[in-house]
């Protein structure tokens, strides 16, 4: 086996791309801006220099391994040099650091912490920019950009969009969208992984935790939450708790003792897709029309289809997604008892997903010219306001749903993780209800982080064929495919985000390969530990059908164009 030596480890080779790979192996921190795993290496913000045993100094991201090789990633000549960097950064950066968004999670801050930046030695002299707030979902701060290319890379390279790139050279370099148009103007699809990846506050999360609290202060507004399937999984992070645990109880909790009037579960809501969803996959598979059917749960996935793939957007399901359902129907359920009190209520969404924060503005989420979603808020801003609350998150009970809508099955759960909204489809779809079924399921193909699934199934008789895609550039490829007419489906499955919304825009950041499987693995546990696992066998999803939502349905649950 070939070695390098770092640091005086001897380090196997064993396949790694580049030196980086090896000293991360080895256990070592050093730190980067621009490298990230799952992009094209850029090289440019040279945070990760190394020095060899000549005195040479060069990037370890950059440089493949060879057997040999002695590096030391902390020498003072390295030291220095790191140093150097960010303090050139500061010197053109805005240091608004104790008011900024991003403080306390900016990777420069802490960068300039850890390498001992202390003063800076050089001028600013760049003009203040613009921000751009066109976006419902990110915000664009030219102001803070350190050029690392991150935004760029993952809009490119993952979700095969674009919308922002390089303009001018030199000391006049910029990250921008073309023709510096105000982001809402662009292709732009409010996923937020450009924000995720954002060292610094240069893309950050549009925030909406003031208006919250000032609901909640208001007397006259019933306030009430509904949280998704993937928050659930990812909220315990910035608390200290195992990746992937399940939180949905303390979360309740925690937002009844901020004052939140009434908490429920968007799971619920996915239970009213999978029924409504799978209505009209059944019909549609009977006349043979508009196939394959596009799931519609995701905005940014959407507005891609709408905006990109014209020609697909009738195969687009006409189901509102799960938080557009059941905000219509919270709106409805208490219109009655609204007058009664004398109140409004006021649905507040929290969302792994940025783009839901476009969602809810698509005149397809209005009922009757009422917008049915108020606010989303993130993970990220509930985790906020946990911590502006002074709650001890960890020492919370858990406390459940509220009543009429308490119970979500296992199935609704699963749609927090890719391949879990066909899953939930197929078990309703299936005729035989056993935990068989579940598990025959679960082998189809349609679990797992794979780029692209595909499976096929029997359905009376005939064989259905089913496409799994996360990641809009892997979403665009398959619709390729299929309008070139070298694939051809009767389902597809997209999410917008990689790996689903488990890794949506508005996550906690900094998750790598083993909290993405965490989170993953914390999805399913939810449904393996559910009493209901099939959405049609929710007892709360069939009182609603049997009473209030008869004849409704059209006009609460699906997009109305
Ligand atoms: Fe998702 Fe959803 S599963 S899009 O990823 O379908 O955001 O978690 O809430 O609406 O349920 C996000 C997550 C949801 C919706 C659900 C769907
Ligand atoms: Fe690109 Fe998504 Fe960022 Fe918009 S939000 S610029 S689509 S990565």
């Amino acid at each position: 086996m070939d070695y390098i030596t770092i640091n005086s480890i001897k380090v196997p080779i064993e396949g790694e791309k580049n030196v980086l790979s090896l000293i991360r192996k080895a256990g070592i921190d050093i730190p980067t801006f621009c490298y990230h795993s799952e992009l094209s290496i850029y090289g440019a913000c040279r945070m990760c220099v190394v020095e060899d045993d000549r005195g040479k100094i060069f990037a370890a991201c950059s440089e493949t391994p060879r057997a040999g090789m002695v590096i030391y990633t902390n020498t003072k000549k390295v030291q220095q040099y790191r140093k150097l960097i960010i303090e050139l950064l500061l010197s053109s950066h805005c240091r608004d650091c104790t008011t900024c968004q991003k403080n306390g999670m900016c990777t420069l801050q802490s960068l300039a912490y850890k390498v001992g930046v202390h003063a800076v030695r050089f001028l600013n002299n760049k003009k203040e920019e613009k921000i751009d707030m066109s976006s419902p979902s990110i915000v664009r701060d030219p102001n803070k950009c350190i050029l690392c290319g991150d935004c760029v890379r993952t809009c490119d390279e993952i979700q095969g969009l674009g919308v922002i790139d390089f303009a001018f050279r030199g000391s006049k370099m910029k990250v921008q969208p073309a023709f510096d148009k105000p982001l809402a103007e662009t292709d732009c699809v409010g996923c937020g992984q450009c924000a995720v990846v954002c060292p610094t506050a240069a893309i950050s999360i549009r925030t909406n935790v003031t208006d919250i609290w000032d609901a909640i202060e208001d007397s006259s507004i019933r306030v009430v939450a509904q949280i998704a399937p993937a928050v659930r999984v990812a909220v315990g992070d910035n608390f200290g708790i195992p990746k992937g645990e399940n939180c949905f109880g303390k979360l309740v909790s925690a937002l009844r003792i901020m004052g939140f009037d009434m908490v429920f579960d968007t799971s619920f809501g996915a239970d009213l897709t999978v029924m409504e969803e799978s209505k009209e996959f059944a019909a549609r598979l009977a006349s043979d029309e508009k196939l394959p059917l596009f799931t519609s749960c995701c905005p940014g996935w959407v507005k891609y289809c709408e905006e990109k793939y014209p020609e697909f957007a009738d195969n687009l399901s006409t189901c509102r997604s799960p938080q557009g359902m059941f905000s219509a129907v919270i709106k409805d359920y208490f219109a009655e008892k609204d007058k009664e009190d004398g109140k409004r209520t006021m649905v507040v969404s929290i969302m792994p997903c940025t783009a839901k924060k476009g969602e809810i503005l698509r005149p397809d989420n209005f009922t009757d010219g009422r917008q049915d979603t108020d606010y989303v808020i993130t993970t990220t801003e509930v985790v906020r306001m946990i911590k502006q609350m002074g709650l001890q998150f960890t020492e919370l009970e858990n406390e459940s749903a509220d009543a009429p809508f308490s119970v979500a099955s296992g199935a609704g759960k699963i749609f927090g993780t890719t391949g879990g909204v066909t899953e939930a489809v197929l078990r309703r779809l299936a005729e035989d209800k056993s935990y068989n079924t579940i598990r025959e399921i679960s082998y189809t193909g349609v679990r797992g982080f794979e780029g692209t699934k595909e499976a096929t199934i029997e359905l009376d008789g005939r064989e259905v064929k089913i496409a799994v895609v996360h990641g809009l550039a892997n979403a665009g490829r398959l619709l390729d495919r299929i309008r070139s007419g070298e694939a051809s489906y009767d389902f597809v499955e997209v999410m917008a985000c990689r790996r689903g919304c488990i890794m949506g825009g508005g996550q906690p950041s900094g998750a790598g390969p083993r909290t993405r499987r965490s989170r993953m693995e914390g999805m399913y546990n939810a449904d393996a530990s559910s009493n209901v696992r099939f959405s049609e066998e929710n007892p709360a999803v069939r009182q609603l059908y049997d009473h209030f939502l008869a004849g409704k349905e059209h006009r609460l649950l699906h997009r109305n164009l």
